[in-house]
């Protein structure tokens, strides 16, 4: 049978601007091309610059994960001046970064990917009086009636319609539609507590200014020990009662998912440290292929530029890295680069570190998928998938909602929250992290006491990869492999494997291209 090409582009309801061009043959797809397509460029922004500038100006590169990247740039920092952080620092960096966690996943599934299983038109079906849902019910019959009287209009922005449309692809059920929705609106509310919590050891959210190499500059009071401890019996409360339902209630009404969106090779780079060396984390580092797990070794990692623009330079270890843009490169198809681990793709994320603290021993991380698994009489294999992704964000919100309290109460009283350094005339660093969408690595080279060459390697860039120097496809690539596409100009199964991987392209690149036109907004 012939095949069909079908593109999503851009795809929204993600961070940045990806597209995803596949074929389709026998209604499945059989090959595909995950495109980012503008130009990153902060490596070259960094050189010459003073070092302890980097982790300002790389939280930049994101407004979702910006803690993860001023912390990978922190750790960074400590490693070429040869100073760790104290305890108090560590704990306030694990107490930042977690409240980011919860924010990001939230984040991603009730704003970002659940409208891709709930139908927010089952608002106009509701009869009650909260306030939320019927804000949300006048905005849906405002828009539809724009829909009815100009059908041209149809392709009008807007958070919720148009939606792809078609037989099935929405939940069915009202009641639960509707809590969904009331979710929705209360998930707003909820990341504003989350941010709160950034914003108390932070400084700000949702760039912090407290974090700093050898630790944080905000002292933990009393008094913002105890708010923070109000905000996070909130966020817990929904993570457990709310949340957890609903990612449920999706599996449920959605099994197949289950097995689609499938990849099996993993890594994560560990989190949420137990020590100030970094050899203990409540997440494990490591690396899963297979059900096999291997000790994870950072010299192993390259970035392959074959099929990314980007100038000479393939397969290097990022401490030696190269970012010389090629726009006009023959043969590349994205800006995103290739980055291999031992030559090998591997998937970051939730699911990364879930797979890897499973197969480490983790005794928490074990009872809380397998409870899952077992709603659903489903083995392990079953996690890997679209399914299993957001489940672990869930299962990840409850662990660090449940552990931050220990943190809270590990501070020292009057302990000093970070030690003081003096930048070297040279030194390298590698500051490795996890960010909520996976395993973030920034690599810095110091001369001069200036900066001679950095470079990181973003979570989106490892699962959004292309192919790599030997043709090898990246993780979204192959997990869209037989995807089943009900109708091409429809496809939200392919839109539900993406998201499910919760690509950030704002993290991965930067720049547009300004030679082609991506979509029309109407703005009003
Ligand atoms: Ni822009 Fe990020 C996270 C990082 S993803 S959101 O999480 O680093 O590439």
């Amino acid at each position: 049978m012939a095949t069909q090409k079908v593109y999503i582009d851009p795809l929204t309801r993600i961070e940045g601007h990806l597209s995803i061009e596949m074929d389709v043959q026998d209604g499945k797809v059989v090959d595909a091309k995950c495109r980012g397509d503008m130009y990153r460029g902060y490596e070259s922004i960094l050189q010459g610059r003073n070092p302890v500038d980097a982790q300002q100006i790389v939280m930049r590169i994101c407004g979702v994960c910006p803690v993860s990247h001023g912390q990978a740039s922190s750790r960074c920092l400590d490693e070429a001046f040869g100073i760790k952080p104290t305890k108090n620092g560590r704990i306030l960096r694990n107490l930042i970064l977690g409240a980011n966690f919860l924010q990001s996943h939230i984040l991603h599934f009730y704003h970002l990917a659940a409208l891709d299983f709930v139908d927010i038109t089952a608002v106009l079906k509701y009869k009650g009086s909260d306030d939320g849902i019927v804000r949300i019910k006048d905005w849906v019959n405002n828009e539809l009636k724009v829909k009815k009287g100009r059908p041209d209009e149809m392709t009008a922005g807007g958070p919720f319609l148009p939606r792809y449309e078609g037989k099935d692809f929405y939940i069915k059920d009202v009641d639960t539609n509707i809590s969904a929705i009331a979710g929705y609106v209360k998930a707003l509310d909820i990341r504003e507590k989350t941010h709160r919590m950034v914003a108390l050891f932070g400084g700000r959210a949702p760039h912090p200014i407290s974090m700093v190499p050898g630790g944080v500059t905000t002292e933990p009071t009393k008094a913002r020990i105890k708010e923070f401890k109000k905000y996070l019996k909130e966020v817990e409360e929904f993570i457990n009662e709310t949340y957890l339902n609903h990612i449920i209630a999706v599996a449920k009404a959605f099994p197949d998912y289950f097995k689609l969106g499938q990849y099996d090779s993993f890594l994560s780079y560990g989190v949420f440290d137990k020590d100030e060396d970094r050899k203990a984390f409540m997440f494990e580092q490591g690396l899963v292929t297979g059900g096999k797990l291997e000790k994870f070794d950072s010299s192993k990692i390259r970035e392959q530029v074959k099929y990314a623009r980007y100038k000479s330079g393939s397969n290097l270890h990022p401490l030696k890295g190269e970012t010389v843009a090629d726009p006009e490169k023959s043969g590349a198809y994205t800006w995103v680069k290739a980055p291999r681990y031992a030559d090998k793709p591997m998937e970051v994320g939730p699911l990364a570190r879930i797979v890897t603290a499973y197969y480490s021993g983790n005794k928490s991380v074990k009872k809380e998928l397998d409870a899952v698994l077992k709603i659903f009489n489903a083995e392990v294999p079953a996690a890997l998938s679209a399914l299993g992704r957001h489940a672990s964000r869930v299962i990840e919100c409850k662990l660090i909602a449940q552990e931050m309290y220990n943190w809270l109460d590990d501070i020292e009283s009057g302990g000093k929250t970070r030690n003081s350094y003096v930048i070297p005339d040279s030194g390298e660093g590698e500051g490795l992290i996890e960010a909520p969408r996976g395993a973030l690595g920034h690599w810095i080279v110091v001369k001069g006491h200036k900066i001679a060459n950095y470079q990181a390697i973003v979570p989106t860039t490892w699962f959004c990869s292309p192919k790599d120097d030997k043709g090898v496809k990246g993780p979204v690539e192959q997990a869209l492999i037989g995807t089943p596409i009900s109708d091409p100009k429809n496809p939200i199964e392919a839109a539900r494997v993406v998201r499910s991987f919760d690509p950030c392209l704002a993290c991965a690149i930067h720049v547009v291209e300004g030679d082609r036109e991506i979509t029309k907004f109407r703005v009003c």
